[in-house]
This record gives C-alpha cells, structure tokens and sequence, in this order.
C-alpha cells in the first residue's frame, strides 16, 4: 500500500496525471549536462581530431560520410582521449594487486555516451559535432551494441568492469572476442526467428589488436610421463591440436577519466591459415579445413542461458579463452614479479560463473608443467587465487560435462581433475565418523548420469571463495546445491549482492531525472550516489512532483514513438507503463503476466464502463532459440496483443505490446519510461535480478515476488513503497509438496479458470485454437513455478496497483522514494566489497 499523500492541496494539484505541463517535459527534455564546462578550444580541438580521423583514419571526405563514418572518427578521436587519460593515471605504474574478471560474457551495449560522459565530454563532442554540421544523437545510433552477452550475467560483468574503472581498482576482464554476438530477433507472424548479428561488419574503433599477445592453446592428443631421476615424475601434455588466441583490447575509462582498465577478448585464429603439404598436394580444400575449425572457436556467442548445452564446441570456448587468460596473467606476473610463489599475493582471479572452471586443472597444469611447481604448492596458489561466483540454482543450467567427452579433449586436465578429487575424499573419509558422510555427495565426479564432472563443485573446491548474488540466493546456495560442501567449509560461501552502473542506468540513460537530482542533492550526487537519499524530503513536494512526472511523461513520448515505429501499435502516454523485459524463461514467468492480462481483458468487457486504469503492458526479451515453450510464450503475447488491441470495446483502457529484439540500447530507452517494473519469478529461482535495481533506481514501482535482490530492494525502498505479492521461497518449498496444488488453484479461481480456458481454446489464437495447449496442460498437471498457485494474489496487488495509479500524489512520492534510495544498489557498492572482502585489493 502507497503512503497517504501530505496534504488535500497536492491530491487536487495532481489530480490528471496526463496533464503534466508540455513545457516542463520540454525544458527537462533538452536540458544540459550538469556542469560540463565547455572551453571553446577543446571543442576546437576535438572537432580537428574527428575531421582528421574521418579522413585518414576512416578515408571518407565530409560529405561522403555516412553516420556510421562519423561515429568511426568520433570513438577514434575519444580513444585517444582515453589513452591519454591512462597514461597521465597510470603511465609505468606497477599495481600491487590486479583483479582478473573472467566472464564468456560481456554485454556492454554502446560504448560512446559512456566514453564521453566518464571523460565529462558529452556537450564538448556535442558541441564539435555540430561545427561539422552533425548531430550527436544521430551518431550514436550509428554504433552497434557490443551485444557479447546472453542477459543478466553478461550484463553485470559490463557493469563490474564500468565500476572496477571508475573505483580505480586495477582490473582486467577476460573474454571471447565473438564475430556474433546475441542473435537479432524478429518477429513472424509473432513467432521469434534468430538472424545472426552482425557488430564487427565494419571493424570496432574502439578496440586495439594485440597480435603481439597470442597464446597457443592445446586440445586433444595424450600424456607423456618422464623421471628426472629426482623421484619425480612429470606428466607432460602433447595436444594433437592448437589454435592460436589472439588479443583484442578495449580501453574501459572510469568515472571523471581518473582510471582506465582493459577488456581483453581473445580472437581464436588457426596457427597455419593453409596447410601447405596439402594445398600443394591439390587439396585446396583440405588444406583450410583445419582453419576453419580453429576459427569456429570465437565465432559465435552460444544464445543458451539456463540450460546447459554440453556441446563440445562450447567446452571448446570455455578452454580457449580461460587458458589464453592464465598464460597471459601469469606471464604477466613473471615479467614483473618473478616467482609464481606471490601470485596470490598480487592477483585475484574471479570466476564469473562456472563457465571458466576449468581454470581449476588449467592453473595446477600450467605451474606444475610450465613452471615446474610441485603439487602441493601448485595447489596452494591455485586456491588462494581463484574465486568463484555463482548466478543461478536451477539444475538444468549447473554445467557437468562427460568424462569422455574431457578425456578426449583435454586428457591432461581430467588426470589433474582425478587427482583433486582423489585427495579431497580422502580427506572428507577421514574427517567424516564412518557411515556419518556419503562422501558421493561432494565428488567432483556425477556416477548417477553416466560419469560428468561436475564444474560447480569443481570451482567451489579449487576458489577460495564462493559468492551468490543476492542474500536470498547465497542462503540458497547453502542450504541447497553446495550444502554438503557448505558443511565441510562453512566460512567459503559469502554474499555479495549485485549492483548496477549509475553512470549508465541514471546519468546517460535518463538525463532528465539526473538533472532533477542535481538539482535537488546537488552535484556531488555524480560521483556519491548515497547522497540521492537527499531526494527523501522532495517526495512530499507537490512541485517537485510535478517536475517528476513530466520527466516520466516526456520519457513515455518518447517510448511511445519507437512502440508506433516498432509495432505499429498506437499506445497512450497517459496510461500506466506496465513493464517486462528479460529473457523469456518459465521461472520468471512472463506467462502469469499474460494470464492475467486477459484476465483483465475479460474483466472490462463484462464491465466496460467501470473506470478502469488504463494500461499498456510492455514485454521484450529474447528466447533460447531450442526453448520451444519459451517461444510458444512469445508467439502468445503477440496473439493476445492482436486481440486486445484490435477490440473496440477495449480502447486505450489495455493495450499489449512485444517489442522485437530487446538489447541494452533498448533497455536505456524503455527503462526511464517505466511506471511499473514486473519482477515476478516464482520466489527462490532469481538469482538475483538487476533489471529491478534499473527499473526502480528510474522510479518505476516494483510488483514483485519475495525473490533474488527484490527483498533487499524491498528493504531499502520501504515496503509501502513497493508491491508485494505470492508465496515466498519457503512457501514455494512446501507447496510443491502438496498434491495437486495448481488443480486445486484453478478450481479457488473463477477468474484464473476462465483465462486458460480462453488461452486454450483458441480465443486469441482461432487460426489454430490448439496452439496454446502445451502451455495451459502444463499448467493444469505440472505447473513447476507455481503460476496457478501465485495467480489469484498477483491478481489482488494489480488492482491494488491500478487504485494506487488514481492517486497521483501518493505514486509519485513512492516513485521519487525509489529513486531516493536506491544508491545501495550502485556496483560501486558491489566492487568495493567486492574489493576488501574477496579480493583485499585497494581502494582508492
Ligand atoms: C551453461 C548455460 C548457462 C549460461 C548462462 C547457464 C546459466 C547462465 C547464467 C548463469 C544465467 C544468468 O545470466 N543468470 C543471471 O545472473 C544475473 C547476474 O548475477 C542475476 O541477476 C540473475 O538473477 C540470473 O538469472
């Protein structure tokens, strides 16, 4: 429940939210950044530097150039902006500790509205761009989203790397440097079809090629095994098979350009392009056979993010870029240290993921065989190194791979995995009183489906620490997939809740709203979030307020244009903006949110002249393109959508929308335009969330279960701040228990009867009336997430939500209370705890 408004005289103030003054979304529309003092010679200058840049850089005289052309020049002439700034911070400078993110993924969107504004260079390049009779906005949208990511995971690790620079925490990401990153979604006929992305089509201006830096990295072929005479026998690996990884930098610049890391992402290329005695033996086509092998590596991000492919191009992939990352770290360590001996001491290695938890044997082999550690002190560093993060508990997505499938590609490192598992169960046997301890519960290897390894055990015993990503979650992580080897080191599982870059998800994505909290915090709340708790006592001005809802409003045009270019669907800015936009997954229930929207449509038609709210339910996300009900989802709000909006009886009281091919640049327009962010996942399955933490920071209110990080926003936004509805995650452990608890649902719920029924038999589908049966029979006798069992609560809070709308005094106050107190939520918190208690790395 919302707050009571302060005073009667704001109620009536307010009374219209649709009546927001045009001038104030205006002026608030084209307002200038903060206090960025421009000097008419840097523009000048810069101006100087993109012209050059586009003619002998790019080789495009002015008038040829295309807007791509004028983004090219523009990133080239920032880059040298930022390695000006590295060099100033940082030239010749040795760290003491460096943080090594390990991620597959890195899903950075654009990169110019950060580079310029962490260089305080938005109204300079704004300013030189218009000397050369070019607008900003239209080169920006001339840059490609460095889309190298799948969701939330890949997400964050572009977060961490943001805040890891502006914290000025010596860091380097590691990665795949793919040729195509998340695939492009289109609709039709409302079905999902996946083209294939294209970002490098005309070269990365913001990258640097290392070739210098390449690393051959090994598959296959077998073990040798020699004595030196010392009583000690080495194991060497003879990979029958090598490929090259080259690296490709990116400079990331931090806040105000006081630091400056690198993502470094790794190119695989075949080490002979052609096989000569081939080529020359007349079989051209055999000859480059090999090379196109080695090249598949870093050709493709694989669109898969709960479920476990097993695929071994994929063990490929994860191989490739984690030993390319080690080589060169520690290479990196020799050159300036010496002895492997300090590694712990001057690096800290995060997993993101096990997708890099080979890792574990590819660190023990590389000090064991390369640098002729023993394995005792192989062991030693390899476990005050390595730590592991881990972002999901659904068993479908936790990897395993067949130990034949290991023996066959990297024989070596199953020997090395053997051994580690061999001497902590000798250790958990001796520990464990007799018959006390099944020790298979904490093997590294899975007998029970054929034999796997298990990776998330395998990086929970090599790490030195192990984090979930929300307090729920690392709860969870306890008491349920790692519980036996929680007992065995009760002091390894930590909590590190997750974050979002304000400079992205606040300053660039919503200037507007971060003008109003200049204003009202002042300027220091640019580089100290926490002071947007300043913002408390302007909740209960009705003018400022006002000024609130304008900048919501303006945003909502906005939004409302690119629906209308979009989709064709012509939707009231007015209206409440009901939003969800994630990946399309069963457990984060994007249908509950569908039944309930023809719940709602059934609702008005039999009373259409109640006075409804009115509302457009926005939806966006991708699906796994194998995950057959994902996309019968998909293709079931675009059916839902056609009926609803099509029906005259309906108007602007509902309107549905899908908006194809959702990304981090669509997620910047539509996130500030939000009036409600849905975060509806059965509870205990969300790891965490962040598209909440963006949502809420922008003002939207969250109706949400009690899942991932939604409890912790919930906790510092004020629970009459948000809306809460379902069971919790225990509720959720004990009604799956019960015996048919979603026939018994449905038979509570007229309402929720009637909606299947309808999704059923054909009324939003009459094409096909049978398309929609997979999904209604699976929540008849399945119903794993427990959508029946929720639907009759979430039904009760969205029409709590629809009266909260009609007191437009009371919603802004909780909307302005969210943005107030969601600095905690910044992943500047993130990585500085990150920093002090993970990696005990410097802050400065
Ligand atoms: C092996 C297939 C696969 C690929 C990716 C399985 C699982 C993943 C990721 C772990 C999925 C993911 O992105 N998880 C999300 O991570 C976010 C950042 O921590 C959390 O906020 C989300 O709740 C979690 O779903």
């Amino acid at each position: 429940m919302l707050k009571e408004a302060p005073s009667a005289r704001d109620r009536n103030d307010e009374a219209d939210t649709s009546a927001s003054s045009a001038k104030t979304a205006k002026a608030a529309a084209t307002f200038v950044k903060p206090r960025e003092i421009v000097h008419a010679d840097a523009v000048v200058a810069l101006r100087e530097d993109i012209r050059a840049k586009l003619v002998y850089a790019i080789g495009k005289t002015p008038e040829a150039a295309r807007e791509r052309d004028w983004f090219a020049a523009t990133a080239l002439a920032l880059r040298d902006r930022i390695v000006d700034a590295r060099d100033r911070a940082q030239a010749g400078t040795v760290p003491d500790k460096r943080v090594y993110y390990l991620s597959l993924e890195f899903l950075i969107g654009r990169l110019l509205s950060d580079a310029m504004n962490n260089l305080g260079l938005v109204e300079t390049t704004r300013a030189a761009l218009r000397d050369l009779g070019i607008d900003l906005a239209d080169v920006e949208g001339a840059e490609p989203d460095a889309a190298l990511g799948n969701g939330g995971l890949g997400r964050l690790a572009a977060c961490f790397m943001e805040s890891m620079a502006s914290l000025s925490i010596p860091a380097v990401g590691y990665g795949i440097r793919y040729d195509h990153g998340i695939f492009r979604q289109s609709l039709e006929n409302g079905w999902q079809r996946e083209a294939p992305e294209t970002w490098l089509a005309e070269g990365n201006p913001w990258e640097f090629a290392r070739p210098e830096a390449t690393y051959t990295i090994g598959f296959g072929g077998h073990v040798t095994m020699t004595s030196q005479g010392d009583h000690h026998i080495r194991r060497h690996w003879h990979p029958a098979e090598t490929v090259n990884a080259v690296a490709y930098d990116v400079p990331i610049v931090g806040w105000k350009a006081k630091h400056v890391n690198v993502l470094r992402l790794w190119k695989a290329e075949a080490d002979a392009p052609v096989e000569l005695a081939r080529f020359n033996a007349g079989d051209h086509v055999g000859a480059v056979a090999g090379r196109a092998r080695a090249e598949a590596i870093s050709r493709v991000l694989y669109p898969s993010d709960s479920s476990a492919e097993g695929q071994e191009l994929r063990l490929r992939q994860e191989f490739f870029f984690t030993s390319a990352s080690l080589q060169d770290l520690v290479r990196r360590h020799v050159a300036e240290r010496g002895s492997l001996r300090s590694l712990p001491d001057h690096a800290a290695i995060q997993l993101n993921d096990t997708h890099p938890a080979i890792a574990v044997p590819e660190l023990m082999r590389i000090l064991m065989e390369d640098h002729d550690l023993p394995w005792e002190d192989a062991w030693q560093i390899t476990t005050h190194t390595l730590h592991y993060t881990n972002h999901t508990l659904l068993p479908e997505a936790l990897e395993t791979w067949p130990v034949e499938l290991m023996e066959r590609l990297l024989p070596r490192h199953m020997q090395i995995i053997y051994l580690i598992n061999w001497l902590h169960l000798e250790e958990q046997s001796k520990n464990a009183r007799s018959g006390a301890f099944d020790v298979s519960t904490v093997s590294l290897i899975d007998e029970t489906h054929g034999r796997r390894v298990r990776m998330g055990p395998l990086a929970f015993h090599g790490s030195r620490r192990v984090n979930g990503v929300s307090a729920l979650h690392s709860e969870l992580l306890k008491s349920t997939v790692f519980k036996d080897l929680h007992a065995i080191e009760p002091e390894k599982i930590i909590n590190k809740t997750n974050g979002i870059t304000f400079r992205r998800w606040l300053h660039n994505a919503n200037p507007e709203l971060t003008a109003l909290a200049v204003e009202a915090a002042g300027e220091g709340v640019l580089d100290d979030p926490t002071l947007l708790e300043r913002l408390v006592p302007f909740a209960d001005d009705a003018d400022f307020r006002k000024r609130y809802a304008a900048m919501r409003k303006a945003r909502k045009e906005r939004l409302a244009q690119v629906i209308a270019e979009r989709t064709g669907v012509t939707v009231d800015p007015s209206a409440l903006f009901d939003v969800q936009i994630k990946r399309i997954h069963e457990y984060k229930r994007q249908l509950l949110n569908l039944i309930e929207t023809v719940a709602l449509y059934q609702a008005i038609k039999q009373a259409p002249h109640k006075d409804w709210t009115p509302r457009v339910k926005i939806f966006a996300g991708k699906a796994a393109p194998s995950y057959v009900q994902a996309k019968l989802i998909i293709k079931l709000a675009g059916d839902i959508a056609n009926v609803v909006n099509n029906d005259p009886e309906i108007g602007d009281r509902l309107k549905v929308v899908f908006l194809p091919n959702y990304s981090v640049s669509l997620a910047e327009v539509i996130i500030p335009a939000a009036d409600l962010s849905e975060q509806i996942s059965t509870a205990g399955m969300e790891a965490s969330g962040t598209g909440n933490m963006k949502l809420a920071l922008n003002g939207a209110l969250t109706v949400g279960t009690l899942d991932g990080a939604n409890i912790e926003i919930k906790d510092h936004v004020g629970a009459e701040n948000i809306f809460i509805f379902g069971l919790d995650a225990e509720g959720v452990l004990a009604r799956v228990k019960e015996p048919d608890y979603a026939a018994k649902a449905i038979a509570a719920s007229a309402r929720l009867a009637a909606a299947l029924d309808a999704i059923g038999n054909g009324t939003f589908s009459p094409d096909d009336p049978g398309r929609f049966a997979p999904l209604v029979d699976e929540l008849r006798h399945g119903d794993r997430y427990l959508t029946t069992v929720d639907f009759e609560d979430y039904w009760r809070v969205q029409r709590e939500i629809d009266a909260a709308w009609k007191r437009p005094a009371q919603w802004w106050r909780a909307a302005i209370l969210n943005t107030a107190r969601m600095a905690w939520f910044s992943s500047d918190r993130s990585m500085r705890e990150y920093a002090e208690e993970i990696w005990r790395v410097k802050v400065a």
